[in-house]
């Protein structure tokens, strides 16, 4: 249940988006909202260009969230509210806040943030309970006697307590003063704290003997005289409410965080993908691992377990299904359903999903569809969009690939929306010219779509625009574009339609492969420029085409 309520849903089309594949993602969405479904964005993998940002200002909608990149990050999986211990805190205290939260390990974390190392229960436990074989180390802390003091709510009645480090022994004296004056022979009085109830001749003999503190347990009563003078010799009176044994084991936490400190080499940034950081993990025998900013600052904890929950994302992939042309990072998100008309290019699934292709024209007639098999109008908005992702990709129902059922949605949406579907094409296609409004680099990648076929990976771009008329001023900009392209990419070939929407022809540009640009029969319009009556479908004319003509060189 846990899982399910962090789980966001993604509906994002394909990489350099287009009209369609935003329309649909920002439709579909909000279809599902409709449906009482919660948690459910959409997004775009790429830039929005004019035309498509002219639509979601024209239908007042805001621009889906840019996600150039879903790979499960660190930052999606660290704790950033951790419980972490300062260096200067004692190890009682780290060790109060573990067995509270049930955690096996603490950050220590200085107050500027920055991270020191780890505190562990394992290594805690062998401090405070050593084995037989460091049995020497047993009695040892290496404290103040302000934070031993504190352990056990011990009161000084000799003034304030020292806050300088020291190793001190815990010495139990349960045994008469003749005895203990005996045995202080062995040791050094001046790192001793001695644990012992009201024997008044053992404190006696604990002052004469220049031991450093005096822990007087059970809540038994000092003196005052007797206080006065120690005050007066250097010797620490501290009154412990408990009993000696506990006192003791209590004094054993005295020590500070820092001498408890075990290293963490690995660290990460939040960047760092998820992957990446389950390996160096799966390595180590660390249970946390700090993930600093670009300051050395901690920003949150990875433990263990972070790597027990499951996905925060899954996706719904809207006008395409190919891997190549999803948003990077999709193949580690669970995709639980594709809207599509395009080719079927898809991987096996892990699980069943819901997979729909059409051969329509248009995702947005596929989106439109749905709303109408729940028995729902889409918001004025939303008709908006849909009516124009199937313009831009079936030019206004004309292009080869236009269905009837595309032509029936341009009219219901054109109602829906206020707006007739053909006033609405001659708006969009009236805002920027790309030819003139980017650079021959945007043109060729605005719509890219990249095809991995016959062992060879290649790009086809397309541009729609209402003439010709500025074609040839830029057609050698476009080749070197192109040619950029298949280096800069290792592509067998990189090619360019450029559409006159209003005479239905294209110009063709390809560059690559020289014995591939030879198997075009199309009429040449100029070196690497065909001229292609009548295409004006990538998907549907283009596409096969290129595919036929690969066959001959492979
Ligand atoms: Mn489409």
């Amino acid at each position: 249940m846990l899982a399910l309520a962090r789980m966001e849903t993604i509906v994002i089309g394909h990489r350099n988006p287009d009209m369609d594949s935003v329309c649909s993602a920002v439709a579909y969405a909000a279809l599902k909202e409709c449906l009482g479904e919660r948690n459910v964005r959409p997004a775009r993998a790429g830039a929005l260009n004019d035309r498509i940002a002219f639509v979601l200002e024209k239908f007042g909608v805001p621009q889906p969230a840019f996600l150039p990149d879903v790979t499960p990050r660190v930052r999606d999986f660290m704790v950033k509210d951790y419980i972490g211990i300062r260096p200067d805190q004692p190890i009682a205290e780290a060790l109060a806040r573990m067995s509270a939260k049930g955690l096996r390990a603490l950050p220590v974390v200085d107050r500027d943030g920055r991270f020191h190392g780890a505190i562990s229960e394992n290594k805690l436990l062998g401090l405070v309970m050593p084995s037989r074989g460091a049995a020497q180390r047993a009695r040892e802390v290496r404290a103040s006697l302000a934070n031993i003091a504190a352990t056990f709510e011990g009161r000084s009645l000799t003034g304030p307590l020292g806050t300088d480090e020291e190793n001190y022994a815990l010495v139990v004296a349960a045994m008469d003063a003749e005895t203990f004056a005996a045995r202080l022979k062995n040791l050094d009085p001046a790192r001793t704290v001695l644990f012992v109830g009201d024997r008044d001749n053992v404190h006696r003999t604990a002052l004469e003997g220049g031991v450093r503190a005096l822990v007087v347990t059970g809540g038994a009563a000092v003196d005052p005289v007797f206080a006065a003078e120690a005050q007066a010799r250097g010797l620490a009176v501290i009154l412990s409410a408990w009993d000696t044994a506990t006192s003791v084991i209590f004094a054993r936490g005295a020590m500070i965080a820092r001498h408890a400190l075990e290293e963490v080499p690995v660290r990460f940034d939040a960047d760092t993908p998820l992957e990446i950081a389950r390996r160096s993990v799966s390595l180590s025998n660390k249970l946390i691992f700090p993930v600093l900013d670009e300051h050395g600052r901690l920003e949150g904890i990875l433990s263990k377990s972070d790597f027990l929950k499951g996905p925060a994302r899954r996706l719904i992939l809207v006008d395409h299904n190919e891997l190549s042309q999803a948003v990077p990072g999709a193949a580690e998100l669970p995709i639980v359903e594709i809207l599509d008309h395009h080719r079927l290019g898809n991987m096996p699934t892990e699980a069943p999903i819901l997979f729909l292709n059409q051969p329509v024209g248009s995702t947005c007639t596929i989106v439109a569809d749905f709303y109408r098999r729940h028995g729902l109008a889409p918001a004025r908005p939303v008709a908006g969009l849909l009516l124009a992702g199937i313009i831009a990709d079936t030019l206004n129902g004309t292009s080869p690939t236009a269905t009837d059922t595309d032509r029936r949605f341009l009219e219901e949406l054109g109602e829906t929306a206020g707006i007739r579907a053909a006033d609405l094409a001659a708006e969009i296609f009236a805002v920027g010219s790309p030819l003139q409004t980017m650079s021959p680099a945007k043109v060729i990648e605005a719509d890219a779509k990249r095809y991995e076929e016959q062992g060879v990976a290649f790009s086809v771009a397309q541009i729609e625009e209402v003439t010709f008329a500025n074609f040839d001023a830029q057609r050698d900009h476009l080749l070197g574009a192109l040619q950029h392209r298949v280096q800069s990419e290792g592509l067998f070939f990189a090619a360019l339609l450029v559409t006159d929407i209003n005479a239905q022809n294209s110009y063709l540009l390809v560059e690559g492969n020289a014995d591939f640009r030879k198997t075009i029969s199309y009429p040449e319009h100029s070196d690497r420029v065909w001229f292609l009556e009548g295409v004006v479908s990538r998907k549907k004319q283009l596409l096969p085409y290129l595919t036929e003509c690969l066959a001959r060189v492979r």
